[in-house]
């Protein structure tokens, strides 16, 4: 998956590059810069000497001495005050620049903490947008994994109105738990779930009979809907992608799918994705439930209301809300698996 949201500590992420949230001296201090400092050794002190410090905004790079990763990135974030004082752009800039110097050094993988959001006090809901904004946006022109780190769940918060309008969406829609061994056999078997059958009425065979279903559709959308059956998930989601205009490295860097597994795809007419793979081509053709639901049962799955993960997916889509790191952020928040490879 091109961006990750993940939880950890920083100092142990088996990176090319980790980014050290630093002050202007570059000489160390408390937080991630202290952790990284520690981890690293007395090497990295005595490199940060050599540059000069760094102006706010701005980002360096050293070598990463006792950390797994080979590069430690240092950038500077904007003392939060009230969000009047380009505290924005700053921490924009904090990004872009960190990213440019891992693409300079040509970093396949590269670690980010949610920089400001502890001492410097950027409040961390705003943070991890700026974050996710700015990397998804490098992420559209460059081939990179990124991680965001987040080290403290507790200290991790999306916004409170989000929160609390899936929580109610969830109250609404969630069905109880005595059917989850339903959700549970889709999930590991991937098989569609058993709708409940209803018996044809008489007067509906008749009618059916009666109607003649050649004349109600032009031959060729008939023959079209037909292929349409019989499709796989791979044909379905490049006859979409043509559909929408879209070009495949869109759609791939849209669904945070690498370009790799997106081949394979490709190359593949029988290949079945995992559910999260296949949601997030969903998300990223913006296809609505109806046509949602279509491409998951090529895959062999379907959207449950016993499923967490299926109701916050559910209400994305019914929002018009396609943005697939916005919905990880969510999942991330109430502990589900994210979207994507
Ligand atoms: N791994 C990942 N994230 C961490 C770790 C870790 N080991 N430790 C803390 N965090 P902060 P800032 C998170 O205060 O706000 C220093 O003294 C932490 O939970 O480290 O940019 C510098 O020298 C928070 O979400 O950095 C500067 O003077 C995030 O890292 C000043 O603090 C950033 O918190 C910079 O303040």
């Amino acid at each position: 998956m091109p961006l990750e949201i993940v939880r950890n500590d920083i100092t142990k992420m088996k990176v090319d590059a980790i980014v050290n949230a630093a002050n202007e001296s570059l000489l160390g201090g408390g937080g991630v810069d202290g952790a990284i400092h520690r981890a690293a050794g007395s090497g990295l002190l005595a490199e940060c000497r050599t540059l000069g410090g760094c102006k706010t905004g701005k980002a360096k790079i050293t070598g990463g001495y006792n950390v797994p990763a080979k590069y430690v990135i240092h950038t500077v974030g904007p003392i939060y005050n009230d969000g009047k004082h380009g505290e924005k752009a700053l921490l924009e800039s904090c990004y872009r620049e960190s990213l440019a110097l891992a693409k300079e050094h040509q970093c396949e993988t590269v670690a980010f903490p949610l920089i400001s959001s502890g001492v410097y006090g950027y409040p961390k809901d705003q943070a991890l947008k700026v974050a996710i904004d700015v990397i998804s946006d490098f992420l559209l022109e460059n081939e990179m994994t990124v991680y965001i780190v987040i080290f403290d769940k507790a200290a991790y918060k999306i916004s409170e109105k989000l929160i609390s309008d899936i929580a109610e969406y969830i109250d609404d829609n969630y069905v109880d738990e005595h059917t989850d061994y339903s959700r549970e056999r889709i999930r590991m078997n991937a098989l569609p779930p058993m709708a409940p059958r209803t018996r044809k009425k008489k007067s509906d065979i008749d009618s059916f009979k009666m109607c003649d279903c050649k004349a109600m559709l032009a031959e060729d959308d008939l023959d079209a809907k037909l292929k349409q059956i019989d499709e796989s998930f791979s044909q379905m989601l490049l006859r979409k992608i043509d559909e929408k205009g879209m070009t495949d490295a869109e759609c791939y860097k849209k669904a945070n799918i690498d370009r790799k597994l997106f081949s394979k795809i490709r190359s593949d007419v029988h290949y079945k994705p995992s559910k999260p793979t296949a949601l997030a081509f969903a998300i990223s053709l913006e296809l609505s439930l109806a046509e949602t639901e279509d491409m998951l049962r090529k895959a062999g799955f379907a959207l449950s209301h016993s499923n967490k993960f299926d109701i916050i997916i559910e209400y994305f889509i019914s929002k018009g809300n396609y943005n697939i790191f916005e919905i990880n952020e969510a999942l991330f928040a109430f502990d589900q698996s994210l979207l994507g490879a």
